[in-house]
């Protein structure tokens, strides 16, 4: 087990864009909060193989959409690796590594993208709450969850079996809308337990952060009143160093952080987008040297692991894969009632009538006159 050694990278996190594991795969800066890095090599390689499984998927016609996470696995497995099991995390919809390090079943993540479910596995199972694609909805969520938290008593009282975070993802272009400022406002006013995670992956669809914002993602939170921090979000050591010593604040009763990991979306939008109609094949090529996967793997052989690690990773990579291929077609197919029914307590008539048009074309392809 490859364990990070004395020396604080905590002084660091205030101002500098935190790097401890370097694009050359040198640890320049080691940590006091440990991270097993055998774990999050693997974390990271078995759950970008879910990713490119799921857009291959999608090409099958098998999947409706997929939003890839390609290049963020660094940033998202070193934040999901430094979640205890009694803190909960709310992701957006493109945190598929942070599932997987809560124990999501990947196929379970796929039923949402192929219409099967409607929202895929139980919150309270893993912690983990459901994807929310409306943006920055998943930030109030999180600080709600956190209000109660506190309500609980369940902060400050130093019993570790007790304590517990938020940790809530959004990406840049959330950083916009107006319910995460609200957010915002709330969790610096009551100085609630959560870590507001932004990964800072550059692109808002076709918008650049240089059109949102004249300060940086982590600038932001300084208005509000609270800690904002920078990392290297192709760093998994970093990435999990800014975030442990941020989840041990928040359930310490030291408050918010807003951690900026700055990382990029290798891969368009989702599977129905196209990039190349808005930015520079450049920019992927040059944020692609900079793999948080490949830096890993080459700290590890550096450090004299032996191959065969690396060929029992790819060798479990192999089974996932299969069992990502078959498990995605054998989904139930869905009642195409279930949308209707979990809408509103009670149907009213106009719902009703629209249930059966709905039930009526599903059986025959005609759509009724309304
Ligand atoms: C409230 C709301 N407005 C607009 C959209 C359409 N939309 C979907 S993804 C997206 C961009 C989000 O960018 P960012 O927050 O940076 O996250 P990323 O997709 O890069 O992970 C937008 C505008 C939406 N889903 N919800």
């Amino acid at each position: 087990m490859t364990m990070l050694h004395p020396e604080t990278a905590e002084a660091a996190l205030d101002d500098e864009i935190l790097t401890c594991l370097g694009p050359d795969g040198v640890l320049h800066r080691e940590t006091t909060v440990g991270g097993d890095l055998f774990v999050m090599y693997r974390d990271m390689v078995l759950s970008r193989r879910v990713d490119t499984e799921a857009i291959a998927l999608q090409r099958q016609g098998e999947l409706g959409l997929w939003p890839s996470m390609l290049g963020q696995e660094g940033a998202q497995v070193g934040a999901g690796r430094a979640l205890r099991p009694r803190d909960i995390a709310f992701p957006t919809y493109r945190e598929h590594a942070v599932a997987w390090c809560r124990g999501v079943d990947p196929v379970q993540l796929l039923g949402l993208f192929r219409g099967t479910t409607l929202g895929g596995w139980n919150p309270r199972e893993n912690n983990f709450n459901l994807y929310t694609l409306v943006i920055g909805a998943q930030t109030l969520h999180a600080v709600g969850y956190a209000m109660g938290i506190v309500r609980d008593g369940d902060v400050g009282t130093g019993d570790p079996d007790r304590d517990r975070a938020v940790l809530v993802f959004l990406g840049d272009g959330a950083l916009s809308e107006g319910e995460t400022n609200e957010a915002f406002v709330w969790a610096a006013a009551q100085n609630l337990p959560v870590v507001f995670f932004c990964q800072n992956n550059q692109w808002a669809i076709s918008a650049p952060y240089s059109v949102q914002s004249r300060v940086s993602v982590a600038q932001r939170a300084q208005g509000f009143g609270f800690r904002g921090v920078r990392v290297d979000g192709n760093d998994v050591v970093a990435s999990h160093a800014a975030t442990v010593d941020a989840l041990d604040r928040a359930r310490a009763g030291g408050g918010p952080t807003l951690i900026e990991a700055i990382t990029y979306r290798r891969n368009p939008h989702t599977t129905s987008d196209d990039d190349g109609r808005y930015r520079d094949a450049g920019l992927t090529e040059h944020w692609s040297a900079l793999d948080p996967i490949a830096r890993l793997r080459t700290h590890l052989e550096s450090s004299g692991v032996a191959p065969d690690f690396f060929a029992e990773v790819a060798a479990e990579e192999q089974l996932l894969a299969e069992r990502i291929r078959s498990g995605c077609r054998a989904l139930p197919e869905p009642d195409p009632a279930t949308p209707f029914l979990h809408t509103l307590a009670t149907m009213p008539a106009e719902l009703e009538l629209q249930l059966a048009a709905h039930l009526a074309f599903v059986a025959t392809g005609e759509a009724t006159a309304s």
